[in-house]
């Protein structure tokens, strides 16, 4: 991304962080279409890739409610998949290093991607063999490809689904299984609108996580109330929160999340198209956190969906929101130092960013 935003070939690109972005949410449509035509599978709009465009793509300030229905357009063709699977995680890579992401943690729901040892199969796919063990493993294996191919490293983040409290134990149990392969944290995604409170299936698999030394993020306080951001900070034992715009309708919540320096992961385009915020991005509470220099990043959330990517979110804050390129700076060393790599690398990546901004003399000198 160029901080000059002026020059369209400016060599002056800024090396980015992103934290939240789903794996499902940012496949691409070729991808979904190609691998329609290999499996057979008949999709909207013949399969036209404007016309599927049109269909997969909210442009328009909507609910979370209706934005979360647009995965029943495409998931069914990637779900159960072994190489579509594979393929979907490298090319996650490629394209993240192609937006200077230098290191990004990809989340998803392994249980949404299987088609067998998940109950209910979703998005009416027929039985197969692909288990949400065997999902993990093999988007494992497409990033660590990428990574390899492409430099930028990337890792994942596994989601328990707000709606199916019962697929949660084997999620954080996925966590554990592959904290040494790629997998650096669980989640908890999906329609916070609906599910407000967190069912005794998520927390439990919480508890199991803080007893395994297992990182967690939440989705709170995006659509929902400052009381869903509390529950994920009290009782999940958040150590970081997805969106968290809400937080700032109460004040003594949000006051007490600054003093603990708890990083927001803020995702402005999605917020203003699942009519999270106003759809007047200059009253957008980031421009609050940037004010009051809170923890947070920027991120695209699925890009997908939102037709978005990473350059786009942040020509967003610099042109309605008054971010400057310190403040992209700042944030994305918030970002680094907020990532749930382990210890050592966490500090390589923060050092890595701060000699790339030129705010250290560079060691090898
Ligand atoms: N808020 C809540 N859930 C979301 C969001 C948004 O940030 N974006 C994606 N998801 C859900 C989708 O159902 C997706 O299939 C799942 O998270 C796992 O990536
Ligand atoms: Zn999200």
């Amino acid at each position: 991304m160029c901080p000059c935003f002026k020059k369209s070939t400016c060599v002056c690109m800024l090396m980015e962080v992103e934290l939240h972005v789903h794996l499902d949410g940012a496949f691409r449509i070729k991808t979904i279409i190609d691998v329609a035509k290999r499996r057979g599978i008949k999709l909207p709009g013949a399969g036209d890739e404007a016309e599927m465009k049109k269909r997969i793509t909210v442009n328009e300030p909507s609910t979370l409610t209706e934005f979360l229905g647009k995965f029943n357009l495409y998931m069914h063709v990637i779900a159960g998949d072994r190489e579509a699977i594979r393929r979907v995680a490298y090319e996650f890579v490629k394209t993240k290093a192609r937006e200077g992401v230098i290191y990004v943690e990809a989340r998803y729901s392994p249980h949404l991607l299987a088609n067998c040892g998940v109950d209910p199969i979703p998005w009416g796919q027929e039985k197969g063999d692909v288990t949400p063990d065997e999902v993990v493993r093999l988007v494992n294996q497409g990033l660590s490809e990428g990574e390899k191919v492409f430099k930028t490293k990337a890792r994942s983040i596994l989601c328990c689904m707000r709606h199916e409290p019962n697929w949660s134990m084997e999620v954080v149990e996925l966590c554990k299984k592959y904290r040494n392969d790629g997998v650096v944290a669980i989640d908890l995604a999906g329609d916070e609108s609906m599910n407000c409170e967190a069912d005794s299936g998520h927390r439990k698999a919480f508890e199991e996580a803080v007893n395994s030394c297992v990182h967690r993020t939440v989705h709170a306080g995006e659509v929902g109330p400052p009381s869903v951001v509390k529950e994920a900070v009290d009782v999940l034992k958040a150590e970081r929160i997805g969106h968290g715009y809400h937080t700032i309708k109460d004040e003594d919540l949000y006051k007490r999340l600054l003093k603990e320096n708890m990083h927001f992961e803020a995702c402005p385009i999605s917020s203003r198209l699942t009519g999270a915020c106003d759809p007047n991005f200059i009253k957008h509470p980031i421009i609050r956190f940037m004010e009051d220099k809170a923890n947070y990043s920027i991120n695209t959330d699925d890009p997908l969906v939102f037709n978005s990517t990473l350059d786009s979110d942040y020509k967003v804050a610099q042109q309605y929101m008054g971010f400057t390129e310190d403040e992209f700076k700042r944030l994305n060393i918030n970002a680094a130092e907020s990532c749930f790599l382990p210890e050592n690398e966490r500090n390589q990546l923060v050092k890595d960013l701060r000699e790339a901004y030129g705010m250290v003399k560079s060691t090898s000198l």
